[in-house]
């Protein structure tokens, strides 16, 4: 049996379904921090305004009892199958060495308990669009220590980069947890509208993005962030509509049958009506009914998106939207 995820409210204690056990959860909303849950499961709580709407969590869940381990800058959640990791970084007028030095910790113990595939990650950058203590941008610091940390442990190929998000938050310090399993063969997807992101030319920064657009895995489909960028570049400057359209629209090719055939994967292909665990990152808090009303309109409004007011890694996005395609039977 595989992962499966669900969003909870934070009054809710994270139950899991019979006979299915909480690996970890992470908390939007609330101080940004590392605890045990309820069940003595780890919590990563972010600073993270939740817009007309109460804090909420990201429960994953798996079968077979996980083995839980919070210590004060990670954690970690394992069950023989999969591997959830998470890291928190204090802020830092320089994140490279601490972000290089934390990343290799996970990606150590990724090694050292064997679950050797990463499929996807999450790292959240307070002040992302700031700048550090020597004059770099928040992001591009970030970036470079995580290149770092992949370089120390995949050297200079991308075949392994997972699907990730890169998002703000509203508080300081980096955050990240990853999910990694030991059987199983993550495929790693690009996205024919969009130059890969370690392929990102260096006007954006000296090092590119380490991360896939999508990672399918046990026929799940997860979608990374997802911005309106055309090409590498950044499309409908200032237009929020039009760029939750484009958002979607790359979102929609991605998981297409024809994009997945050009890289090898045959599939029947998805459309936008089977995405799930959608999260819309909104920059600008008074554009939330404008992204809302975008995303009702392609989406419908049977489907729960949750929306979250941060600043994108870019000052000119203005949204970035993840989700998962699930296998048939993870849901409903
Ligand atoms: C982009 O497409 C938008 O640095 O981990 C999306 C997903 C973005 C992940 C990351 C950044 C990251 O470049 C930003």
């Amino acid at each position: 049996m595989t992962i499966r995820a669900h969003f909870t409210p934070v009054t809710q204690p994270p139950l899991a379904e019979q006979d299915r056990h909480v690996l970890a959860t992470v908390t939007f909303g609330g101080t940004s921090g590392l605890t045990r849950g309820e069940q003595g499961h780890p919590d990563l709580a972010l600073p993270m305004a939740v817009t007309g709407g109460d804090a909420f969590r990201e429960v994953w869940t798996v079968t077979g009892r996980p083995r839980w381990t919070v210590r004060e800058d990670h954690a970690y959640a394992h069950n023989g199958r999969h591997l959830f990791v998470a890291g928190l970084i204090p802020e830092q007028g320089v994140y490279t060495p601490p972000v290089r030095a934390l990343y290799e910790k996970a990606f150590a113990l990724v090694d050292h308990l064997d679950y050797s595939h990463i499929f996807r990650m999450w790292n959240f950058v307070g002040d992302i669009v700031g700048t550090n203590a020597e004059g770099m941008e928040v992001y591009q610091d970030f970036v470079q220590g995580r290149a770092q940390a992949f370089h120390t442990f995949m050297g200079d190929s991308t075949a392994q980069l997972p699907a990730a998000t890169g998002i703000g938050t509203q508080g300081r310090g980096i955050a990240f947890c990853l999910l990694a399993t030991k059987r199983g063969a993550p495929r790693h997807i690009e996205n024919s509208r969009q130059t890969a992101a370690y392929h990102y030319p260096d006007q954006y920064g000296p090092t590119s993005p380490s991360f896939a657009r999508a990672t399918l895995l046990d026929d799940t489909l997860y979608v990374s962030g997802t911005a309106s960028i055309l090409g590498h570049e950044t499309v409908h400057h200032g237009d929020v509509r039009r760029q939750t359209r484009e958002t979607l629209a790359n979102i929609a090719h991605l998981v297409s049958r024809e994009n997945l055939a050009a890289q090898g994967i045959e599939d029947a292909g998805h459309d936008l009506k089977d995405l799930r665990m959608i999260k819309v990152y909104v920059r600008h808090e008074d554009d939330v009914p404008a992204v809302r009303a975008v995303c009702e309109e392609t989406l419908g409004l049977g489907v729960e998106v949750k929306y979250l007011n941060v600043a994108v890694c870019r000052d000119d996005l203005l949204v970035e939207i993840e989700g998962i395609v699930p296998a048939r039977g993870w849901d409903l």
